[in-house]
């Protein structure tokens, strides 16, 4: 056997990317990518979204995620692929949003056919025009009501992994019922964005499971079904609308005819249960061993780590979501990020050369010259008017403010996922900034651990496509092994390595130590002169 081909699915925000991976070679083949702005401009969503005079209002229509779907394939046709060699698919997408179908959409999606257009023939199919998506901050009053019905956050939070929030799908559904009481009424199924795709692939209404569902406020994050007292405090008769949970490696059907005759797949090729871009790219990433941790360095700073056993954030700052490979991880997301590190570098007219200089020329600890980098209104710890603090530190000194935003940032991490159990074995440094080999080192020494550069991209897609070869082959008896299906063929994992520095340890545990006071009497200054800043 020469090579063994997946394919995974990644609707993202602003796009669809479809790639192709052999599971024999551990390689890629062809990697196609669709923008909704740009390739698809009917739909008027130039980021993903459609414009709203309201802030807080973010939908998409999900005709447009349809049309997405469809035209990837002929694009990765004209890429040069041959469908007919791929054996499973996965889809990975944007966690929380939802999709609302009336009672005729089970039969239309189930009699798809291969010679019109998919979103020409699902028209009518929804029982709400548009899908509210992540970025929605609209429904605050309703996170209060489910909040208050299970009785405050740490029981919210205990019950479900994570505290309400606006984005999250239970506090969606129950505004829409609030708002439109009569579209709920005819609202005969409520998907995800993941499962209502997967049922477009199979031909029938897909499941959840562990990794997207967690993302609802709606699934008991230890039993891994839904949770009757949180189904009740959201919206009248939402079982019965809801999709069944099923365990990460379920085989949910094969391809339907359409996608057999209009595209050119095997009527064998099968596909597995959907989950969100965080799982996904948590497999993508190769974070698959107990008490990891995956930092990507983005537009804002993200923190992924496998928990060895099913524990919550008493303070709510990280969510709590079943992982793919059983288990569960928990997420947080810092949003002063790499913009908060652009930001102290143009202060100082600097390229990422001259600033990369300056944290190289600076020492450990900075001779206690301190920061808390808050810029823009930060999610870890909630802060809605930021600004930043100084410590024994002269921001107008380059080099020095250069090193303590990053310090600051790492100081923070390691601050947050203190209720995440021990030190982590190890890190998976991903995104924009973590090719900058300074910020890593300062990452491994204030971390305590070693850091290992993984330059994915594309890490939901290849995920989703390493998920589907996992669960083909434990499917198909034949041994399953997530840590080779994860390593990549030539062992960059190996390669570049950055250890912690041991004669940094004592200094950044004091650090560490004074950071979270320092916080905790920032946040109480903020709070008395901002009295709105109470959440
Ligand atoms: P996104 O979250 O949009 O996917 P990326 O992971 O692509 O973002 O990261 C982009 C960010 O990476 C840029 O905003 C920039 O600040 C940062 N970046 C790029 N190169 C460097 C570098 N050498 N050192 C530090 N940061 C960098
Ligand atoms: C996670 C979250 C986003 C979306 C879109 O909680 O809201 O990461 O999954 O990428």
């Amino acid at each position: 056997m020469n090579s063994e081909w997946y394919l995974g699915l990644d609707s993202s925000t602003q796009g669809v990317t479809a790639l192709l991976w052999d599971a024999h070679r551990r390689r890629l083949g062809q990697v196609v990518g669709l923008h909704y702005g740009r390739d698809l401009p009917e739909y008027g969503c130039p980021h993903g979204a459609l414009p709203d005079p309201d802030p807080a209002v973010a939908h998409a229509p999900p005709g447009m995620w349809t049309d997405g779907l469809d035209r990837i394939f002929s694009r990765l046709r004209a890429a040069g692929a041959d469908l007919r060699t791929v054996r499973a698919i996965a889809v990975s997408a944007q966690q929380h949003g939802s999709v609302y179908l009336n009672s005729e959409a089970e039969r239309r999606i189930a009699e798809l056919r291969p010679d019109a257009p998919l979103a020409v023939q699902l028209d009518g199919i929804f029982s709400r025009a548009t899908s509210p998506i992540w970025m929605d901050v609209s429904t605050s009053e309703e996170c209060e009501d489910i909040r208050r019905a299970l009785g405050g956050d740490r029981a919210v939070i205990q019950a479900t992994g994570s505290n309400t929030f606006e984005r999250f799908t239970g506090p969606q559904i129950r505004a829409f019922w609030k708002r439109d009481p009569a579209a709920w009424e005819r609202t005969a199924h409520v998907a995800l964005v993941n499962s209502f795709l997967t049922s477009l692939l199979i031909g029938r209404l897909a499941p959840l499971e562990p990794g997207d569902a967690a993302g609802m406020n709606l699934m008991d994050i230890r039993a891994c079904d839904w949770h009757e007292a949180a189904l009740r405090a959201t919206a009248p008769d939402l079982r019965r609308r809801l999709p069944a949970i099923v365990p990460s490696d379920t085989i949910v059907g094969k391809v339907a005819p359409w996608l057999v005759i209009r595209h050119g797949f095997s009527p064998d090729t099968r596909v597995v249960v959907g989950t969100g871009d965080n799982p996904s790219s948590l497999v993508g990433l190769g974070l698959i061993e107990p008490d990891w941790m995956a930092i990507s360095l983005g537009t804002s700073d993200t923190v992924f780590r496998l928990l060895s056993e099913c524990r919550t954030d008493s303070r709510g700052e990280g969510h709590v979501f079943g992982a793919p490979m059983g288990g569960y991880f928990t997420l947080s997301c810092f949003q002063n990020g790499s913009l908060t590190r652009e930001r102290v570098r143009n202060q100082h007219h600097m390229d990422w050369d001259r600033f990369t200089e300056a944290l190289r020329s600076t020492p450990p600890g900075n001779h206690g010259g301190m920061m808390l980098p808050w810029f823009s209104p930060e999610i870890v710890p909630r802060i809605r008017y930021p600004r930043p603090f100084y410590r024994r530190l002269d921001p107008s000194d380059a080099p020095a403010h250069c090193r303590a935003v990053v310090e600051a940032q790492m100081l923070a991490i390691r601050v947050h996922s203190q209720w995440m159990g021990g030190q982590p074995l190890g890190i998976r440094a991903t995104g924009g900034a973590s090719k900058n080999p300074e910020i890593r080192q300062i990452m491994a020494d204030v971390l305590g651990c070693p850091v290992y550069h993984a330059p994915v991209s594309n890490s939901a897609a290849l995920g989703a496509a390493i998920r589907a070869a996992h669960a083909v082959r434990q499917a198909d008896g034949r041994a399953a092994d997530w840590a080779e299906l994860t390593t990549p063929a030539s062992d960059e994992k190996a390669l570049s390595a950055i250890l912690p520095n041991s004669s940094t340890r004592l200094l950044y545990d004091r650090m560490a130590e004074e950071y979270a006071v320092w916080e905790r009497e920032a946040l109480a200054e903020i709070e008395r002169s901002s009295p709105l800043q109470k959440t």
